[in-house]
């Protein structure tokens, strides 16, 4: 088999690059290791930046986003029992967000995918970049049974925190940056309608949020210890720890109701650089992981995705290659923005173990300046709001 791009990886990543490439005339093949149907079982992010609806819209994917998201312009956060204020990044930036499920992205994705009847390999297995310094790289995998080879220009390691091509880095090449947090989150999916906005609660039992899919879906997630079982928490305990974190007026709004999902998510910064090397490119997951306190994570993805597709663009339009060469600083300066402001939000809205009242207070006095200062809103907002996309150099 023979491709210009070989894909590892058919989650939003790797099926969001396809359909760019494809639209500029660039062939590729995904290769996915799991069934259709368990890609689109995960329940993830919900939250996109402007950067990313707009990219999902420049590439024929807005049109069930535009009528089945929710247009917002912020986040709120209550902390104390009672004290609250709206990180307004529409007032500040002019820039709005969308609450719009990964899954439905992924739909869309696979839809766009089957309308050009595009290469995506699902159930590929034992699937390994090779000869990635050369300028003939290959991936080897086993499909339906047989060992197949595919030849490529380039590989795009879309395999996520867990995939093989971070892997092919060597480690005398590859510096890794990590943090993980001593807490997960517990999210529940329900049938219920969503509070007005989404709404981030710093309390002294714990983080909590409260968001959104749509106006009869909603997702909450609180903060848990790392040892949490998830039989040790039926639908009624969640309910009932929930409200406790929220001020009475928006506890007694949450509207409760049976889950049809409940997971729990370990919290973690990580970053891997070079997101390059040779001819393999890291994108998404594969390169860098967020806590979700910031909503970046699949945000994150699509910005590589962008920065990646426009330079080979490039290579295969006009024969240039300082795109390609520029993609890793690109992607990490943006990448590393919002790994910070994920980690500055975690440490500002959770309850680490072994925190004092005095940590505590800190925490409540940092949110009453937020409040209070429009230059600090102005900050967290242009921070919240994700840098804009880099022009080409
Ligand atoms: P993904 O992990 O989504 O996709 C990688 C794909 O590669 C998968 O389909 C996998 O099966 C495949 N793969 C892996 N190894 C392979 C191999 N060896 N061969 C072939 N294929 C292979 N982000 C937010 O913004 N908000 C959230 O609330 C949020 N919640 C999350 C909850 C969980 C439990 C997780 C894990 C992540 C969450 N994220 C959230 C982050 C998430 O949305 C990611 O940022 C997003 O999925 C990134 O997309 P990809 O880079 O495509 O990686
Ligand atoms: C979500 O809706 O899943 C969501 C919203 C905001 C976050 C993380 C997750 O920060």
């Amino acid at each position: 088999m023979k491709t210009q791009v070989a894909i590892i990886g058919g989650g939003p990543a790797g099926m969001l690059l396809s359909e760019i490439l494809h639209r500029a005339g660039i062939h590729s093949v995904v290769l996915e290791q799991r069934s259709r149907e368990y890609v689109l079982s995960r329940i993830r992010a919900g939250v996109l930046e402007q950067g990313t609806v707009d990219v999902l819209r420049a590439n024929g994917l807005g049109e069930r986003m535009d009528r089945e998201g929710h247009a917002h312009d912020g986040m709120k956060i209550v902390w104390a029992g009672r004290d609250s204020f709206f990180i307004d990044v529409n007032k500040h930036l002019g820039k709005r967000f969308m609450a719009y499920g990964q899954t439905n992205i992924q739909e869309d994705l696979f839809a766009a995918a089957d309308r050009r009847n595009a290469a995506v390999l699902t159930e590929a297995e034992d699937v390994q970049p090779m000869d990635v310094t050369t300028d003939r790289p290959y991936v080897t995998f086993r499909y339906r049974g047989e060992a197949m080879r595919m030849d490529c220009d380039f590989i795009a390691g879309c395999d996520g925190f867990h995939g093989v091509s971070r892997k092919a880095i060597p480690a005398n090449v590859l510096r890794e940056f990590e943090k993980v947090y001593p807490f997960g989150w517990l999210g529940i999916l329900s049938k219920t309608p969503p509070l007005p906005d989404i709404v981030y609660a710093n309390h002294p039992r714990g983080f909590a949020l409260a968001s959104m899919r749509n106006p009869t879906l909603s997702r909450y997630y609180i903060q848990v210890p790392l040892d949490t079982k998830i039989e040790d928490w039926s639908d009624d305990r969640f309910w009932s720890e929930l409200k406790m974190r929220y001020p009475r007026e928006l506890a007694d709004a949450i509207v409760t109701g049976p889950s049809i999902e409940k997971s729990i998510a370990p919290l973690r910064s990580f970053v891997a650089e070079p997101m390059r090397h040779g001819r393999l490119f890291l994108a998404g997951d594969a390169a860098h992981i967020v806590p979700p306190t910031g909503a970046k994570g699949l945000n994150l993805a699509v910005s590589d995705v962008f920065y990646l597709s426009r330079a080979l663009a490039a290579f295969y339009g006009q024969g240039t290659t300082a795109l390609l060469d520029n993609y890793s600083d690109m992607a990490l300066r943006r990448v590393w923005s919002s790994v910070r402001t994920s980690w500055y939000l975690t440490n500002l809205l959770h309850r680490f173990p072994g925190a004092s009242d005095f940590d505590q207070r800190a925490q409540e006095y940092e949110l009453e300046y937020l409040k209070s200062s429009h230059h600090a809103q102005a900050a967290l907002a242009e921070q919240y709001a994700g840098l804009p996309f880099e022009e080409a150099a």
